[in-house]
């Protein structure tokens, strides 16, 4: 009696795993599906003594925009008031702009006699 019960169970394990085992659908063949659906735009400003360099950028309502400031000389930052952007020195800041426009990107850190000049143009369409 008792051999057969573990015969028994023996043979339900194994089912089991086999069921198991069959069940596990293998997910290939499904190579690189392409849903680049989250375009990143790229934004890269220069500072310098005392500018930003591009001062015209452009880009597409509802996608993503990454802006990143490098300081080539000086110590500068970059805000946008509207779009809740500000990075002080160097760094990097993603965000959707949703309304088109055009937006003030100027330099927040008081750098010296030309701080006031140091303004770009985010243009959303
Ligand atoms: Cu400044």
């Amino acid at each position: 009696m008792k051999k057969a019960l573990l015969a028994a169970i023996f043979l339900g394990v194994v089912l089991f795993l086999a069921a198991c085992g069959g069940d596990d659908t293998e997910q290939t063949g499904d190579t690189d599906s392409s849903d680049d659906s989250s375009v990143t735009t790229q934004i890269d400003i220069t500072a310098s003594n005392f500018t930003l360099d591009p001062t015209e950028n452009t880009v597409n309502a509802g996608e993503e925009v990454k802006i990143t400031l490098t300081n080539d000389e000086g110590m500068h930052g970059i805000a946008i008031d509207e779009l809740d952007v500000n990075i002080e020195g160097e760094g990097e800041a993603t965000f959707t702009p949703e309304e088109p426009g055009e937006y003030t990107i100027y330099c927040n850190i008081p750098c010296g006699q030309g701080h006031d000049d140091m303004t770009a143009t985010l243009i959303v369409q």
